[in-house]
């Protein structure tokens, strides 16, 4: 995906913010990351709007997580997009830490580096179960929500982790590549015998920009398919989950400072995200200013 096709054209305050912030990061590596790798999958991204990255944590790992993660799918799903025979996990932060690897894996961070401005953020995180039976998840773009018309850049990016293997039969993410291209578009047009299952084993991710049409597959297998995912966006747009309210203070002490950035402690300088007229992240150092002015 070239930045340059997504640099805000009209010379604007938010553009000179944007520009300034990639150039001050245009000299980031991802540590253990080859810039050359990313390159290519980046060439994939902009092609097809989405890309695999087979087996970045093994089947073991998997296992492991699925362990971790069983006894906090509380609830089945409310309506079809969250699907009936589904069971999600939200607020996983406040509840484990056991998937923050998968949010900040530098492969992940490297084409997140790439798509989205600097101090980009964590907009939502989820375990997904989907059991046998499911019907196929209504189609739908990630930012959508952003009433923002299309063709246009994405405001987000995702990635859907195959915590059991991905399959045509359990319900492997179905993805339309290309259309993060598209315009606005009614969901009732898209022909869903073009949309392409994301077969992966265990411990892989499927990577995509925000404006690409997809949905979880039915599963017609007898078994669950789990699933990980984390949506990101750009550090100025709104979160789905929120996180200054879902993820508490002390929760978010046990983070990574890239979480910690993630879940809303950093700001898009000048102006967006600041507490008490200052970067956000001191109130995981020290004493909180609301707290010092009320107990005036
Ligand atoms: O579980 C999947 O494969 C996709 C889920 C999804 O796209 C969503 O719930 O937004």
């Amino acid at each position: 995906m070239s930045e340059r096709a997504y640099t805000h054209p009209d010379g604007s305050f938010r553009s000179a913010i944007a520009e300034a912030q990639r150039a001050a990061s245009s000299g980031t590596r991802r540590e253990g990351v080859d810039p050359g790798q990313v390159d290519a999958l980046m060439t994939e991204v902009d092609e097809r709007g989405y890309v695999i990255l087979p087996e970045l944590f093994s089947r073991e790992a998997m296992l492991t997580l699925k362990r971790e993660l069983l006894p906090l799918l509380e609830f089945e799903g409310r309506n079809e997009f969250e699907g009936f025979k589904t069971r999600r996990i939200y607020s996983v932060i406040q509840k484990t830490l056991s998937l923050n690897p998968m949010v900040e894996h530098p492969l992940i961070l490297a084409l997140l580096d790439r798509v989205l401005m600097p101090n980009y953020l964590l907009s939502q995180l989820q375990a997904i179960d989907i059991q046998p039976g499911e019907a196929r998840q209504p189609l739908h773009h990630d930012d959508a929500f952003y009433p923002i018309p299309r063709p246009r850049p994405p405001i987000g990016a995702a990635v859907i982790w195959a915590v059991d293997d991905f399959t045509e039969e359990n319900g492997a993410t179905l993805v339309a590549p290309g259309s993060h291209r598209w315009g606005d578009v009614p969901s009732g047009e898209i022909d869903p015998g073009t949309l392409v299952p994301a077969v992966m084993p265990a411990g892989s991710a499927l990577f995509f920009v925000g404006t690409v049409w997809h949905c979880a597959g039915p599963n017609r297998s007898d078994a669950p398919r789990m699933a990980t995912t984390a949506q990101y966006c750009e550090p100025w747009a709104r979160q789905q989950e929120n996180y200054s309210l879902a993820v508490s203070r002390e929760r978010a002490r046990l983070c990574s400072d890239t979480i910690q950035s993630m879940l809303g402690y950093s700001m898009l300088f000048p102006f967006i995200g600041f507490v008490d007229g200052r970067d956000p992240k001191r109130l995981l150092r020290g004493r909180d200013p609301a707290e010092r002015n009320s107990s005036r």
